[in-house]
């Protein structure tokens, strides 16, 4: 896709690989938000959460922006944060803001390219220009572009505005949410990447069996269980959904993770029905960005950009989770 490089636009073939394995670099931007502009967990103060002060890029096919724009609704943040949503195809310069179908224009910083506003925010910024980003206005600088970090931020931190006390992240569950998260993440979320951007024969394989161990585990957790950890929806169940939801659609087909589609496990996929069918969701769910997004935007992976017209699936049909309790 190209990154900056002491602030300049480079081209590269956005595929980077240690041995054939695809690696993702850490975000760079790492700072929070919080109630009354306190240092976050990383350190950094002088962000406070108030109304109309920060802006979110996204595009709709991304899992990790994805997370970001579900925790926005989850937690009734739409009026306080704005939003500019990306083309889901990747034109020139990466993530692209313009008039276009079922997105947004970036209305704070008019800018065309996102990475406009990394330059903004640090005329000499190297590295690479990703969505989700959020942006301060106040101080015009990036705040984040770390989403598991963005979606902590508004699980919590401006509860006091909107009243909704909802929480993704309990207390006394931490210590386990963490534990799958680190399963998923590694082995799911970016395992998915993993297997379609292999260099290698061997690496695709390691990702290959690695990414159905975890959705077998998984499978098996949910066998028992409503959610992930126990009985209540935690940010451990959004950040499965967030692939899940996706697998069947672009990952079986593009990434080549085809031992099972979703819709093959019982207990993934109704899990995945109900978080879809969820209050708010499947508003904020542009299941025809997901794949947009990325068959007709990764020329290394499907150079014909031709988008399949399949799979016919249907999230809004019922589902047995209520057999199990909520807590
Ligand atoms: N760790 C980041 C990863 C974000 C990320 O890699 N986003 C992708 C889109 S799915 C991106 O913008 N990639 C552009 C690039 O790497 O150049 C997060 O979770 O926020």
């Amino acid at each position: 896709m190209g990154m900056l490089v002491d602030g300049k636009w480079t081209d590269d073939d956005g595929i980077r690989n240690d041995k054939g394995k695809f690696v993702r670099p850490d975000s760079i931007c790492r700072n929070w938000v919080t109630k009354d502009g306190a240092p976050g967990p990383s350190g950094s103060a002088g962000f406070e959460a108030e109304p109309g002060r920060y802006h979110l890029y996204v595009s709709h096919n991304c899992p990790w922006a994805y997370r970001t724009v579900l925790f926005r609704k989850l937690k009734g943040l739409e009026d306080l944060i704005s939003m500019a949503i990306s083309a889901s195809s990747v034109k020139g310069e990466g993530w692209t803001y313009v008039e276009e179908e079922g997105c947004v224009p970036d209305s704070v910083n008019q800018i065309k390219y996102l990475h406009e506003a990394y330059t903004k925010s640090d005329p000499h910024y190297t590295g690479r220009v990703t969505v989700p980003t959020l942006w301060d206005k106040k101080q015009n600088i990036i705040v984040s572009n770390e989403s598991s970090e963005i979606i902590r931020m508004f699980n919590s931190e401006f509860n006091h505005l909107t009243g909704n006390e909802d929480d993704y992240y309990h207390e006394d569950l931490r210590e386990e949410i963490d534990t799958i998260n680190d399963d998923v993440y590694g082995n799911l979320n970016n395992g998915v990447y993993r297997c379609g951007f292999a260099a290698s024969q061997e690496a695709y394989e390691e990702a290959y069996e690695k990414l159905f161990g975890c959705l077998d585990r998984m499978e098996e957790r949910l066998s028992k269980q409503r959610y992930l950890v126990g009985g209540r929806l935690t940010e451990s169940d959004w950040r499965l959904f967030s692939t899940l939801v996706r697998f069947d659609i672009v990952y079986y087909g593009l990434f080549k993770c085809n031992k099972r589609h979703v819709y093959e496990y019982p207990n993934l996929w109704d899990y995945t029905l109900e978080l879809y069918q969820y209050p708010g969701v499947a508003e904020v769910s542009r299941l025809d960005h997901f794949k947009r997004g990325y068959y007709a935007a990764m020329p290394k992976l499907n150079p014909l950009a031709i988008v399949p017209v399949g799979p016919d699936l249907d999230f809004t049909q019922s589902h047995d989770r209520n057999r199990f309790p909520i807590a």
